[in-house]
């Protein structure tokens, strides 16, 4: 669905509920060059807000307490009072709008009641981010509706705390950021640990980017996500031990990993290790994109998922069926999966106008293989959460 037709729909359906002109909000997934997994380990990464969006309609309803979510692409509402506001059953959307509504009561912002109707085009189980979309969405909205002036980065933390109260996922701070604060065209080089950012103009030249979702669905919380970060922060305290100034794997080099490997379980060096070079790969990436470099951006991409698969173990079979073949396939300079893994989206760049040939070339095999179909999505880069237009 376009995202005016989804806006409209929003909007009409806000109105047919609560006799109301509410206020809207548009707030874009993301996608992620390269940097997975580093942002809880306070370090870089390069992602960007895409032309998906969460619609969020909101308007003050009169009441003290009373609330009221309605999730239109799930056909749900759900009704709260200010004076109660706890986590529902995991994996629910309820967390994400619960969770932010409390982080705000915990930082002392007054809300009164309010209605709201989101829905939204950002494919659900992707790996686009559509939980931080909804997050920000709700983050801003009220911002906008209490009029309470928070910053945008204050936002994303209060989104980032909600994902972590009330989804019960450790996640890092990217996701948020980049649907908060993302640039059209841009993508943005972020520390994570100052949340300093640079913006970095996307451009290609003659390569574009191509989305192909496995239609692996994943749950971030199912998905041993939060095991792989107390993976990296037992790394980090025996490191810690040996280099005092080593407070997350951001500050640590593959030399000082090496020298305290005969401490460390197998694994957690692998995932240490993992880290260390992922970071380094985006500072390489950011370099080879002020370049023009795309076909060494595209091996820094093919290496991520090398790294991914093998020491980070965060792949799955259908994810490393695609790298297999963008590898062989001439027109694709890089590839990997996106995200938290285990299902979801690779990203690849492929030249202009070759994306349909290889998309039909492995479509078949893939659905024999692997039981399931393949879709596609290219996307822009956009701005980050903002109010929307209101349909004419
Ligand atoms: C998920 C998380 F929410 C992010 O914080 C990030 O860690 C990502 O997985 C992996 O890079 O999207």
């Amino acid at each position: 669905m376009t995202t005016t037709t989804l806006t409209d729909k929003i909007q009409s359906l806000f109105t047919e509920k609560h006799g109301s002109t509410p206020l809207l909000i548009q707030s874009p997934g993301r996608i992620n060059l390269i940097g997975e997994h580093t942002d809880y380990n306070d370090g870089f990464v390069l992602p960007a807000a895409i032309d998906r969006y969460i619609i969020c309609a909101l308007a003050r309803n009169g009441h003290k307490d009373h609330c009221s979510v309605h999730a239109a692409d799930f056909g749900e509402t759900c009704e709260f009072s200010l004076a109660e506001v706890s986590p529902q059953e995991r994996g629910s959307w309820k967390n994400y709008v619960l969770g932010v509504v409390a982080e705000m009561q915990q930082l002392g912002r007054e809300l009164s009641g309010f209605d709201i109707v989101f829905g939204g085009n950002i494919p659900n189980g992707a790996g686009l981010s559509s939980s931080a979309a909804l997050e920000n969405s709700i983050a801003f909205g009220l911002d906008q509706l209490f009029d309470l002036g928070i910053p945008r980065k204050e936002m994303t933390l209060i989104s980032q705390r909600a994902e972590h109260h009330f989804a019960g996922v450790k996640c890092g701070i990217m996701d948020q950021f980049a649907s908060m604060l993302g640039q059209k065209d841009h993508a943005l080089f972020l520390d994570c640990r100052s949340l300093d950012y640079t913006p970095v103009p996307v451009d290609f030249n003659d390569y574009e980017l191509l989305l192909i979702n496995t239609n692996v669905k994943h749950s971030l919380a199912d998905s041993a996500y939060n095991d792989r970060r107390n993976s990296c922060e037992a790394g980090v305290r025996i490191l810690r031990a040996r280099f005092p100034h080593i407070k997350a794997l951001r500050d640590a080099t593959e030399n000082d990993l090496g020298e305290v490997k005969h401490q460390l379980d197998e694994e957690v060096y692998a995932r240490c290790l993992y880290i260390i070079r992922e970071n380094r790969r985006v500072q390489q990436a950011v370099a080879a994109m002020k370049e023009d470099d795309i076909p060494r951006l595209g091996s820094l991409l093919f290496a991520s998922h090398e790294g991914l698969q093998h020491q980070y173990e965060v792949s799955c079979p259908e994810l490393d069926y695609l790298v297999e073949k963008a590898k062989k396939n001439p027109d694709i300079t890089g590839s990997r999966m996106m995200g938290g893994g285990f299902g979801g989206c690779t990203i690849n760049l492929i030249k202009k106008g070759r994306a349909d040939s290889f998309v039909q070339g492995i479509k078949q095999e893939y659905s024999n293989t692997f039981n399931k179909e393949l879709s596609t999505y290219s996307v822009s880069l956009t701005n980050g959460t903002s109010l929307a237009e209101p349909p004419e």
